[in-house]
């Protein structure tokens, strides 16, 4: 079969953005298509990495243990490095904020920028030796004011974020991307280099027929959760809903922008605020559910309103279709189910 000629207009995801920033007048400086250029080349770095884990003995345990208490996996290690060292070298960070590191690392003045990276640079690393699809995630805050660089430019409310994206390592690299006009994916041409756009304008279905939770944790759901769940696997009619829980959240939250549903990880009897942590797993994910028109709410409130604590910290999750999510509420909301 003769094979198409090759696109010569490829819309890479630098022409992309540019084109989004460039729209934007005299705002755009450059400096966030600047900034994501050095967080594609993480992606291809940790993409090339990851699959080439198994060959090159990278998978185990690196023998160390992160500010989680979590062992880390030698290719935690590598993808922390490689975003440290790419994001510093950019000269457009200020702050940065590492799931793998107990504290905000601030960039020295001479090589300082006007943003602040908070990110998971490989989030559900404890399946990768099952070669399950892991992720990085990211989120961009500005700094507060010109020039400065504390703790308090990353301590700001996520709606605060002026861009948020993920990484998909799996049988291609997906890199998943908002800068408040809308989310876009790209996936990358290892050929090329280049992230291409495949998935102009995600919108998630307003209603989906699948839910993502870890079901092992029932026994410690508060009851609004419980009564949701029962709701929808013995629907007074209809079909109940299919159950998919991959244990990542990236493959997770990408299948739920894509197919719709909801995903939840809520905080229970057991981990009282919940698992995920709100400045690098929350805050970009719910940035990016709610470019794509869907809901992200702790159950009790928009994820996007709360004002973290510690860099640290974690939170409640409910996100994904807004019907669905819409429907979770409704029990959070009857005094019926409050325990
Ligand atoms: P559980 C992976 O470790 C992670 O941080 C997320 O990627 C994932 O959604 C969650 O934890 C899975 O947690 O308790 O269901 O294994």
């Amino acid at each position: 079969i003769e094979e198409a000629p090759p696109s010569t207009d490829l819309i890479t995801l630098t022409r992309h953005v540019l084109g989004d920033q460039l729209r934007l007048g005299s705002a755009a400086t450059g400096d966030l298509t600047l900034l994501l250029t050095a967080i594609q080349v993480t992606s291809k770095f940790i993409a090339t990495n990851v699959r080439r884990a198994r060959l090159i003995n990278l998978v185990g345990l690196a023998g160390e243990q992160n500010v989680q208490g979590e062992d880390q996996k030698k290719l935690d290690v590598l993808s922390d490095d490689i975003m440290v060292n790419a994001l510093r070298a950019s000269g457009k960070c200020a702050v940065l904020v590492s799931e793998e590191r107990e504290n905000a690392i601030i960039i020295e003045e001479k090589n300082r920028g006007k943003y602040c990276v908070v990110f998971d640079p490989l989030d559900g690393s404890s399946n990768i030796d099952a070669g399950v699809n892991v992720g990085t995630i990211f989120g961009i805050y500005q700094v507060l004011n010109d020039g400065s660089a504390s703790l308090e430019d990353v301590l700001q409310q996520g709606s605060k974020m002026v861009a948020a994206g993920y990484t998909m390592y799996g049988s291609s690299a997906n890199l998943i991307l908002s800068t408040g006009q809308g989310v876009n994916g790209y996936t990358l041409d290892a050929a090329l280099g280049e992230f291409i756009l495949t998935h102009p304008d995600i919108q998630i279905p307003p209603r989906g027929k699948i839910y993502s939770f870890n079901e092992g944790n029932s026994m410690f759901f508060h009851e609004p959760v419980n009564a949701y769940l029962h709701s929808i696997k013995y629907p007074a009619s209809g079909k109940p809903y299919s159950a998919r829980y991959i244990g990542s959240m990236v493959a997770d939250v990408h299948r739920t922008f894509l197919y719709g549903g909801i995903f939840g990880y809520p905080d229970d009897k057991k981990s009282k605020s919940g698992k995920l942590r709100l400045l690098y797993e929350a805050f970009p994910m719910a940035f990016l559910t709610e470019q794509a028109g869907g809901v992200a709410t702790t159950g009790k409130q928009r994820i996007l309103d709360i004002v973290p604590k510690n860099i640290h910290e974690r939170c409640s999750c409910f996100l994904g279709s807004k019907d669905d999510v819409n429907d979770l509420l409704k029990f959070y909301n009857d005094p019926k189910y409050a325990d």
